[in-house]
């Protein structure tokens, strides 16, 4: 019963279009599961991809998306621990090698032979999905498959970002670019984890969906406050700043002012990867302060299956819209505006 052919989203060149056509079925390899998407998340990540932003080239043809919740409808002979019918998630790490160094030590996005889902691999942006079975998403059949798929990238990616950002319950965190879609779950992770958030964003859809529905204490508009560095730091209790900053904006700006707000002893957190950006920092403050200033990448499988157990609880409730697979473009287009308030999530049957 499963199909010869099926509906895809695929990029030829880099730059696009995304073109929604018929393209055929692939066979899991033995160690690979081939999974129905039922549903799939569109970070910004894919709006690179097509666009060719950063300094790692693409395959081409491309079938993007690497937040893709289904259901395992074929697996090869070495797979023993997925089954036949399992919820299970692609995630942006599709497979590594187990072996190198870091591999070893649970650092698999670190792993120099990593697949990665929709971007030197195929994607979920097709009905049935190809992954390595070792590091396919374990979903259980109590979770919602659209409500979920954001999870297997951008919540992975916040829960980590947090974690490495040192917080402890009780502390506050600014979260840059608050109101997107790693943002809006990041608010939600850091309120799961204890923490007080400062949204920062802009607008005033993100501003409510901040400050009503996902928990932050105060909301900061970039683009309407005349100085980002004293409103953030006069957000925090005793005006000293915040003591983490989570960085998820796509715009090289915040990633040179965060430095100068964080607090004493403080962490920023680098997630976002705009096109060609730089970190900047001033010297003395970066050393008379303490502060740390570290990149955070995806998660291992550990840390998947810790993010996807705070969704299992519910404990993570973000904001998503669902549309058709074929509508991918659209969304593309509303993204590079900023208009999206949350996650976008696609229906693979439309
Ligand atoms: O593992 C990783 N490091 C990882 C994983 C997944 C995604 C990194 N990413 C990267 C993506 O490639 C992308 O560069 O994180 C970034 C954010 O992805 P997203 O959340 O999917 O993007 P979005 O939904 O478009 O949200 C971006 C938000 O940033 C705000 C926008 O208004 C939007 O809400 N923003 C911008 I652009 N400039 C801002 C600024 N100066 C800002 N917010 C605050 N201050
Ligand atoms: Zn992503």
């Amino acid at each position: 019963e499963i199909p010869k052919k099926q509906w895809a989203q695929v990029i030829e060149k880099t730059g696009g279009p995304v073109e929604y056509k018929e393209i055929d079925v692939q066979q899991p390899g033995p160690d690979e599961v081939l999974i129905n998407i039922k549903y799939s998340g569109v970070c910004h990540t894919d709006l690179h991809a097509v666009n060719g932003d950063w300094p790692l080239p693409t395959k081409l043809p491309l079938v993007g998306g690497h937040e893709g919740a289904g259901v395992v409808v074929a697996r090869g002979e070495l797979v023993k621990d997925v089954e036949i019918g399992d919820y299970a998630g692609v995630k942006w790490i599709n497979g590594t090698c187990l072996a190198c160094d870091f591999c070893q030590q649970a650092d698999e996005p670190l792993c120099p032979k990593a697949l990665l889902s929709g971007y030197t691999v195929d994607g979920s942006f097709q009905q049935y999905c190809i992954a390595k079975a070792a590091h396919v998403a374990r979903l259980t059949k109590d979770m919602d498959l659209a409500a979920v798929a954001p999870v297997l990238c951008a919540g992975i990616t916040v829960y980590k970002g947090l974690k490495e950002s040192g917080a402890r319950p009780g502390q506050t965190v600014a979260i840059v670019g608050a109101g997107g879609g790693l943002g809006s779950l990041a608010q939600q992770y850091a309120k799961a984890m204890g923490l007080r958030v400062i949204a920062i964003d802009t607008g005033d859809e993100k501003k409510k969906m901040s400050i009503e529905q996902l928990g932050a204490a105060e909301f900061v508009d970039f683009a309407k406050s005349e100085n980002v560095v004293k409103d953030v730091q006069a957000a925090t209790e005793d005006g000293l700043g915040p003591h983490a900053v989570i960085l998820v904006a796509v715009n090289e700006k915040p990633f040179q002012q965060a430095a100068e707000y964080v607090r004493p002893r403080g962490t920023v957190v680098c997630i976002g990867l705009p096109a060609g950006a730089y970190l900047r920092a001033p010297v003395f403050e970066t050393v008379i302060k303490m502060v740390t200033i570290r990149g955070s990448y995806v998660g291992n499988r550990k840390d998947s299956a810790e993010a996807l157990d705070f969704f299992r609880r519910g404990l993570i409730k973000a904001p998503f819209k669902v549309v058709g697979l074929s509508e991918l473009q659209s969304v593309y287009d509303k993204m590079v505006k900023g208009e999206i308030a949350g996650r976008y999530v696609l229906d693979t049957t439309k």
